[in-house]
């Protein structure tokens, strides 16, 4: 390492002792924390809370619990749960009353995907989305918005505060970051490269494998033939209507498949679940601001947030005036391709489209 880059490391360690340290002591004045992960928790959201949990209970010796809102549905965060033991509270097994400190991960108040009630001002809020106003009045706040994943953060206040790290919570943060950027490859920093290769020596590969290949109903595969009937594209951008979903997450993970079909550079899907219509963005354009987009589509009627290269978003469905899936697919298309500039607003169902790389299957 040259004297700089030495320096540099030497620095940014200091600076982490000095965050944890006053994580710590507000922790320490105490009794119980509940520690909130954003709706529908992702393998980010729940390693980040994991962390949190662990240096209360263990460093500042308060009781601490983890709790989330809607549900865990896709089945490998189900399974990340089981393998690894991990004990989440549904928001409505939990009394708040119980709780003198509350902790905010993977999200920020006001976004709309979190439930701590909005009488409620979290004590701490650790994130990597954009840095929200009301997050700045919060007393410990940590937002990275260069960093790929939230459980990075987390990982380098463990790793400061030189708590012993087990393989089932090494496999948990690496999870974590493996998941959120697809194995490093999408949206990265170093910080987050640095943390998952010191994670990689710690984990067991093998839960992991179990994790990534969980068990998947013939319900899902259902979904997936629907899902894909139901995509069309627009040159460049593939956008599908999922109808009713049986878990808020598939609209992400099929935006994700979306984003493999070639020559595609957008992908935007939507589904029902529960009266709320989901919706997923996502682009390979690094240069873009797929939460500013989805904000702009979503509008007054929801609320919507995200990175660079991947957003979400949420609305009400009583807040449309139009009915069926048909008529709101209509209304959302013509948005994003309105935000878009795209010409072509008809598009092509995907299973009627051509390929375009002959040698490609
Ligand atoms: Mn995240």
């Amino acid at each position: 390492m040259s004297p700089d880059r030495s320096q540099r490391a030497r620095r940014a360690r200091h600076q982490q002792a000095r965050r944890l340290h006053r994580l710590l002591e507000l922790m320490r004045k105490g009794r119980s924390l509940l520690v909130m992960t954003h709706d529908n928790p992702d393998p980010d959201s729940i390693a980040s809370a994991l962390v949190l949990q662990k240096l209360a209970r263990e460093r500042a010796g308060i009781r601490a619990d983890i709790g989330y809102g809607g549900i865990v549905g896709r089945g490998e965060n189900r399974s990340m749960l089981k393998s690894l033991s991990i004990e989440l509270r549904k928001k409505s097994d939990i009394d708040f009353s119980d709780y003198d400190l509350f902790a905010l991960v993977d999200t920020q108040p006001h976004t709309g995907n979190n439930s701590l009630p909005s009488h409620i001002r979290p004590d701490i809020v650790i994130d990597h989305h954009p840095l929200r106003r009301p997050t700045r009045s919060v007393r410990f706040h940590d937002v990275r918005r260069h960093y790929g994943a939230t459980t990075t953060a987390l990982t380098e206040y463990l790793f400061a505060s030189r708590l012993k790290l087990d393989p089932a919570l090494a496999t948990a943060l690496f999870y974590g970051i493996k998941s959120e950027t697809q194995s490093l490859g999408r949206e990265a920093s170093s910080a987050d490269k640095a943390v998952y290769t010191k994670l990689f020596l710690h984990m067991d590969a093998e839960r992991l494998w179990r994790i990534e290949h969980s068990p998947l109903s013939p319900k899902y595969f259902a979904m997936m033939a629907d899902a894909i009937h139901g995509t069309r594209v627009h040159g460049d951008v593939a956008i599908a209507c999922l109808g009713e979903i049986a878990v808020p997450d598939m609209v992400a993970e099929f935006a994700d498949l979306l984003m493999r079909l070639e020559h595609v550079a957008w992908a935007f899907c939507f589904g029902l679940y529960h009266g709320d219509l989901y919706l997923s963005l996502r682009t390979s354009d690094r240069a873009a601001e797929a939460g500013e987009i989805i904000q702009e589509i979503v509008g007054s009627e929801g609320k919507a947030g995200g990175h660079g290269m991947i957003a979400g978003g949420k609305i009400q469905r009583d807040r449309f005036a139009v009915s069926g899936c048909e008529k709101l697919q209509d209304l959302l298309r013509a948005r994003l391709l309105g935000i878009l500039r795209k010409s072509d607003l008809k598009g092509t169902p995907l299973i009627e489209l051509e390929p375009r790389s002959p040698a490609a299957v």
